[in-house]
């Protein structure tokens, strides 16, 4: 710990002084007919210690950087970054780390960057299990496609054989990487029928059809018109380059997993087809608990989707009735990843959404049977 972060009065100082250790106390935690079940020894939360740590990325050996495949950020799609998937890949029992990165393309990117084309890729990080973690990406096969630009993965064993596959959402096509089992991984995007092409932001996997084959449900942004409307100048300049209501909606897809490596876009029978939508993200999980899997898709300034299944193949939007279409001030705001977890502990799913402001947290059953 370096001396600034110990100044007098600083919350490290203050923290030294008032949590020496932590104390434990037993407590009954069951009491049913005035019968004491079971005890159990808990941490006080107030006292625990807490954790620390520390930033080892280059001494790991985590060398990547995210580009945006440009030198100037000067549109939407730049402005839009990708993340990561953790996801153990070779069955070690170690997660590895797979970046997704940015790169210099025709329609998004000026004409400066261009000495940029064919210098970035996308990377497959093999943790060894010691603390370090090197680059395998070249051996893996996983790059991804120069005319694709990265923006999001997602993983999932698609084909059952024990090892988990790759998908990656582009502007452009997506693709889809099977894991060989060898370290090595293959191409399949064309023969799955999973290219998805658009502009592509999530893609969580469930088997919404509980038929043992694992589905995806691919959300996409908007249809960014290659800057067309931004050199015309008809937006307020102040504001920089045009936000996502500048540009129409593109709908998400559910693809179904037909077992033998193929997959069929089943939006519209689904009743998932909602073309104005500018998904930037999604959860899938049994929100209302009845034991079938929903999907949750945050929009970008507009209301979020809450597609609840009925268990026979079809989804309803319930977003509004539920109260989770919009921020806390009843609008929409720039709707990110979600999140989903009981945070009150009373049984029921509770939703995270991340925005530019103050984000939205909605607690299921926090009033009535409501949201
Ligand atoms: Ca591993
Ligand atoms: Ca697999
Ligand atoms: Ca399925
Ligand atoms: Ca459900």
């Amino acid at each position: 710990m370096n001396s600034e972060s110990n100044y007098p009065g600083s919350i490290a100082d203050q923290h030294n002084r008032v949590t020496p250790s932590p104390r434990r106390k037993t407590l009954p935690v069951l009491t049913l007919f005035g019968i004491t079940l079971t005890t159990a020894t808990v941490l006080i939360a107030a006292d625990v210690p807490w954790p620390k740590f520390t930033d080892i990325t280059e001494a790991a050996g985590i060398k990547f950087k995210h580009c945006i495949g440009d030198l100037e950020m000067s549109n939407i799609a730049e402005a839009t970054g990708p993340g990561c998937c953790i996801f153990d890949y070779d069955n070690d029992g170690f997660m590895d780390i797979y970046f997704v990165n940015g790169r210099w393309h025709p329609d998004i990117s000026d004409n400066r960057g261009r000495v940029l084309k064919g210098k970035l890729r996308n990377a497959l990080y093999h943790n060894n299990g010691d603390g370090t973690i090197a680059d395998v990406t070249e051996k893996a096969g996983v790059g991804g496609y120069d005319d694709s630009y990265g923006m999001a993965a997602s993983c999932a064993d698609y084909d059952n054989d024990g090892y988990l596959d790759l998908y990656v959402g582009n502007y452009g096509k997506c693709i889809l990487y099977h894991n060989n089992g060898n370290g090595t991984f293959t191409d399949v995007t064309e023969k799955s029928g999973l290219a998805s092409p658009g502009w592509a932001l999530a893609a969580p996997w469930f088997d919404y059809n509980g038929d043992g084959w694992i589905d995806v449900f691919v959300v996409h942004y908007l249809n960014y018109d290659k800057g067309a409307f931004q050199r015309t100048g008809a937006y307020y300049e102040a504001d920089n380059f045009p936000g996502p209501l500048a540009y129409p909606g593109l709908p998400d897809h559910l693809y179904r997993n037909n077992g033998d490596g193929t997959f069929t876009d089943m939006t519209k029978e689904t009743g998932l087809w909602e073309p104005t939508g500018r998904g930037m993200g999604a959860i899938a999980c049994d929100i209302d608990g009845d034991g079938n899997i929903d999907i949750f898709v945050t929009n970008d300034a507009m209301a979020n989707n809450c597609w609840i299944n009925d268990g026979k193949g079809h989804f309803t939007d319930k977003a509004i009735e539920m109260g989770v279409a919009f921020g806390e001030g009843g609008q929409g705001v720039s709707h990110m990843g979600p999140f989903i977890a009981d945070v009150d502990r009373n049984g029921l799913l509770d939703i995270l959404v991340p925005d530019m402001g103050y984000s939205t947290l909605s607690l299921q059953g926090s009033s009535g049977n409501s949201w």
